[in-house]
């Protein structure tokens, strides 16, 4: 995908990405109600008017769009790339594996069979070198980077792939732990703030531990509803609460990042 942006300013940014596993449907869903959302509050919610004055917000709606087309038409519970490579009859890779943050070393499979794939060598998902170039080329501008999954209801950063805490880890416990609150605020959904490894599991090869890596310091991973009940196929009724309580959680973020600009 080529893009053009015409702009007299660089203004510092932030990245977002939904739809890294494909049947989390819920993810998907987030960003299409985040753009729409941004666009129409934008010049009455002073909040947003504000944010998109000064800071620019890449979104990416579907990051593993063939998987997610996959979902719709052959098996509605697959989570990797639909990739394939000659030595193996199983397709694909775990993208949320591929990227180069302690590639394959935990909770990571390198059988390609596996669900949990870490691919052949990191980026080797087209969809994760090109994300992965797109921020290395956006880092001097970039300032957070939030991707969103389902489900568990947790709010994760750094570190998965390690038990070791991140640098900035009381600021990232902070944030998180003030997103969550605001979250909670609209219906009551109560999540879980903490590093990856030790909230949910220890896994490598994360997005989001390998933005932080590079530098991106206010680095989030969403699990969105539910905690198990539905699981991957969150009804059609909590489309709009779950988009709508997710909103005052990524403003929260987003404030704190825009008021503490590094
Ligand atoms: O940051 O540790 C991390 C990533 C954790 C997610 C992952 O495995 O990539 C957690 C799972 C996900 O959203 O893919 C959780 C869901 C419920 C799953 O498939 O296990
Ligand atoms: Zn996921």
């Amino acid at each position: 995908t080529h893009l053009m942006k015409l702009s007299d300013s660089t203004k510092p940014a932030i990245f977002m990405d939904c739809g890294i596993h494909a049947r989390e449907w819920i993810s998907t869903a987030f960003c299409q109600w985040f753009v729409k959302e941004a666009l129409s509050t934008y010049g009455s919610d002073s909040q947003m008017t504000s944010l998109l004055d000064q800071m620019d917000v890449f979104v990416l709606p579907v990051f593993n769009i063939d998987g997610y087309d996959f979902t719709h038409k052959s098996n509605r519970m697959w989570r990797k790339t639909r990739s394939k490579r000659s030595g193996s009859s199983c397709y694909g890779a775990d993208p949320n594996r591929n990227f180069n943050a302690g590639w394959c070393t935990v909770g990571a499979s390198s059988n390609p069979c596996s669900d949990t794939f870490c691919g052949h060598q990191p980026e080797s998902e087209i969809e994760v070198k090109n994300v992965a170039d797109f921020i290395r080329r956006n880092k001097s501008i970039l300032k957070a980077y939030i991707t969103i999954h389902s489900y568990s209801q947790l709010l994760l950063f750094p570190y998965s792939y390690s038990f070791s805490l991140a640098a900035d880890h009381s600021e990232l416990l902070k944030v998180a732990d003030g997103a969550s609150a605001a979250l909670r605020s609209l219906y009551g959904t109560r999540y879980t703030s903490g590093p990856g490894a030790a909230t949910i599991y220890p896994a490598a090869g994360g997005s989001d531990d390998w933005a932080y890596d590079l530098g991106v310091k206010y680095s989030y991973t969403f699990e969105l509803r539910d905690t198990g009940r539905y699981g991957f196929l969150l009804p059609e009724s909590q489309i709009e609460p779950t988009c709508e309580e997710t909103m005052l959680a990524v403003k929260y973020i987003a404030a704190h990042v825009q008021k503490n600009l590094y």
